[in-house]
């Protein structure tokens, strides 16, 4: 069975940038996939904690052996925001990533058919707790060091049902046209980050219940606000690439691994 792009939805996908899917997964698929964040969350939560770093409007924690990133809130240090990436340390999420309801849809954004993941993310956003994560394009986090990062593309898919109240995912309809945004003028990796200031269209929020995807990619605007509500509003992120590409994993593995010796060195070091 063939989930690929309708001609509708293709139409769609050029003009505003994103396609939205609802119901793709059933209530109870979307409690077995919730299950598996859980247990990976737990996990994460049981190591050893490394420190904590306030990067641009995020809370990172790098954790070496593991290889991904923990995510906390920056209000509420406690509490985890998301992971990156986890594809290597979670099999049930690893097998989910290749289900053709994520596939089919992705290849048609890639534009080839020939896919693999680039990265995963979570993005738990806890009741009362999970906090906005600011206007940005995915494109500049990933210029640097993705080997295609503008054909880079998202499937997020809402493990709850997602409303404006709980910090649904906002977009700006046809904002991927125009190429990267103004970015704010400041060092580091905030620098990721659009100067809101400069950014005038609306954006539409993206309210769906539990089991909907939406589809974007690289270069469209997005954001989400805090979590009003008494519910969790949890989603789980997969970004495809073209395949044979380099993973975010192997990228953050290779630039960490000490670089290597010059030849003659290495011979007199014998
Ligand atoms: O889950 C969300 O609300 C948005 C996540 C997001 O924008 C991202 O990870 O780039």
């Amino acid at each position: 069975m063939s989930f690929r792009l309708t001609p509708e939805e293709i139409a769609r996908k050029d003009r505003d940038g994103f396609v939205v899917r609802r119901g793709v997964f059933s209530r109870a698929e979307c409690a077995r996939i919730a299950g598996d964040v859980e247990a990976l969350i737990d996990d994460m939560l049981k190591l050893k904690r490394e420190n904590k770093e306030v990067v641009g409007s995020y809370m990172f924690e790098w954790q070496e052996e593991v290889g991904a990133v923990v995510k906390w809130e920056p209000l509420f240090p406690d509490v985890v925001q998301g992971i990156e990436p986890f594809a290597h340390i979670s099999r049930p999420l690893n097998e989910w990533a290749h289900d053709p309801r994520f596939m089919d849809p992705s290849r048609d954004f890639v534009g080839q058919d020939d896919i693999n993941l680039f990265t995963e993310k979570l993005t738990m956003k806890r009741a009362h707790t999970g906090g906005e994560l600011i206007l940005h394009q995915d494109y500049p986090y990933w210029m640097r060091w993705a080997g295609q990062a503008d054909r880079i593309m998202t499937a997020l898919l809402y493990l709850d049902d997602a409303t404006m109240e709980n910090g649904c995912l906002e977009v700006a309809p046809g904002s991927h046209t125009e190429g990267m945004k103004k970015r704010k003028d400041i060092e580091g990796f905030g620098q990721n980050e659009m100067d809101p200031a400069a950014f005038e269209q609306s954006l539409v929020p993206v309210e769906a219940p539990a089991g909907s995807i939406v589809f974007f990619g690289a270069f469209l605007v997005h954001r989400s606000r805090i979590n009003r509500s008494d519910k969790d509003r949890r989603a789980l992120l997969y970004s495809y690439q073209p395949a044979g590409l380099k993973t975010s994993y192997e990228l953050h593995r290779e630039s960490r691994q000490p670089a290597k010796k010059p030849k003659a060195e290495a011979a007199a070091a014998r």
